[in-house]
């Protein structure tokens, strides 16, 4: 569909009104999408270096070879970021540099890049919020059986704590694992991200050593940092499920994608136990999480906040488009039902309004403190004559968002923060570099960065946010 006009008053920097005086505004960014330099200074092949050279994998055949540069202009990034007026920085540490091969001791040089990143980060005011594990699995580990292995859990907990020990007498904010749901079910389901499995009991043997990995690795933070500040978070990719009509079909379709996409997470991790219907839908397919005894107390290790990183709701419709309630599969049909909304380049719904919903609903059913961890949108944008990169719509998106977050709040849902997805134009995983999500456009011949209208429009609401509470 065509896109509707954008009103006038969402481009315009005002004042956001309804938040706390210490509420968070962020960049966030992720070290495979934006680091290169993947074979330097003792860093290994991690499973993203091994899937992008698998033919047809990744758009284009491209990968994360060289990406934004940013291992070696990362001072310069680091100033951009500071000239956009945030608080927090979110970045990743690439398991692979700081341990290669995922096991054995740390390297010095790979942590040495990540010291002087938090250095800069913190000589110029910023806070550095720190996710261990953003997709880039040593490529060894996978080798030896990947997430559906428990093993690499273990091995998780090893490295958080190596990171730990070289980072966190400076760094307070930890997260273990960004989006668990994209780890397991993309890369071992549906075999569109690394290490490409098609598996759907290989998934759910990841989506618990996933969880364990997080709660062993809270463990080990926890205990490294003693008296030292912590707060500590897991980051999860949520949505909303809205069913297309009242029938028992659709909200039938909508607890299955619910169960699967939110509650097979939250649950463990805030209440200590799998829900029983995705357990009974599983079984009903012969798979089994393979929980074992005192597993469901560590992943239920105590959270001082909830990542929430939110792109789109969705509509589900229990019954296929000629009405059948059993799909080709054998199993009950949870369908995607499209709308007329307007949509990004990744052909995604915007549903501002969802996010609202969905952050009372977080509120309502596991009471942690929520910060948006990642919000964006990637669009077709377009360089100007005079070099500007004149992207409204993104600032829509944005402005939206951050409205939604406001509404949510004045429904008491305690959101802390904001972060917006992504600082730079970056390496969309199997999309390779056609899709931009970045507020500062990155030309990947040269690798200038050029601040967008939406970067510039964060820029002065955060400004004029923090100007009116002075
Ligand atoms: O680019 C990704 C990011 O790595 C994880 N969250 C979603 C983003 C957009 O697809």
């Amino acid at each position: 569909m065509n896109p509707a006009p954008i009103p006038q008053r969402l481009l315009r920097p005002a004042p956001v009104r309804g938040l706390p005086a210490d509420f968070r505004w962020g960049v966030a960014t992720s070290a495979y999408q934006i680091e290169g330099a993947v074979a330097e200074d003792g860093r290994t092949p991690s499973i993203w270096d091994t899937f992008c050279r698998v033919p047809g994998a990744v758009e284009g055949g491209e990968s994360g070879d060289a990406a934004c540069d940013h291992y070696h202009r990362m001072p310069e990034d680091v100033e951009l970021v500071a000239g956009l007026g945030i608080d927090t920085y979110r970045f990743s540490l690439a398991w692979p540099r700081i341990q290669p091969g995922g096991r054995g001791p740390a390297n010095a040089k790979g942590l040495d890049f990540y010291k002087r990143l938090v250095d800069e980060v913190q000589g110029r005011g910023i806070t550095p919020w720190i996710t261990l594990y953003h997709w880039d699995l040593p490529q060894e580990l996978e080798d030896a059986g990947g997430w559906p292995a428990r093993d690499t859990a273990l091995r998780f907990a090893e490295y958080a704590a190596l990171a730990h020990e070289a980072l966190g007498d400076r760094v307070e904010h930890w997260t273990t694992l960004n989006e668990p749901w994209c780890s397991a079910m993309l890369g071992y389901a549906h075999g569109v991200h690394a290490p490409g499995r098609r598996d759907l009991g290989d998934a759910m043997r990841a989506v618990h050593h996933l969880l364990l990995g997080h709660g062993l690795a809270a463990g080990a933070l926890r205990d490294a940092a003693g008296n030292n500040p912590l707060e500590l978070g897991i980051t999860l990719n949520l949505g909303t499920a809205t069913p297309e009509t009242d029938s028992a079909a659709d909200r039938e379709a909508c607890r299955r994608a619910d169960g699967m996409g939110a509650r097979l997470y939250l649950d463990p991790l805030v209440h200590g136990r799998y829900p029983e219907d995705v357990v009974a839908d599983l079984a009903a397919q012969h798979i089994e999480l393979p929980v074992r005894e005192g597993d469901p107390a560590a992943i239920a290790a105590p959270l001082d906040v909830l990542g929430v990183n939110f792109y789109r709701g969705m509509r589900f419709s229990g019954v296929t488009e000629d009405g059948s309630a059993t799909g080709a599969d054998g199993l009950p049909v949870t369908r995607v039902v499209e709308r007329d909304l307007p949509r990004t380049a990744m052909d995604w719904e915007i549903t501002p309004t969802e996010l609202t919903d969905l952050l009372v609903r977080l509120q309502r059913d596991y009471a942690l403190p929520t910060v948006i961890t990642e919000n964006g949108a990637a669009f077709d944008d377009t360089v100007a004559a005079d070099g500007s990169v004149p992207d409204a719509d993104r600032t829509a998106y944005l402005a939206d968002h951050i409205a939604a977050v406001v509404a949510a709040r004045a429904q008491g849902a305690d959101v802390r923060g904001y972060f917006a997805w992504s600082l730079l134009d970056n390496f969309e995983w199997a999309y390779g570099y056609d899709k931009r999500f970045g507020i500062v456009r990155v030309d990947y011949d040269t690798q200038v960065r050029t601040l967008k209208d939406s970067a510039k429009w964060y820029r002065d609401t955060i400004r004029l946010t923090r100007r009116e509470r002075a």
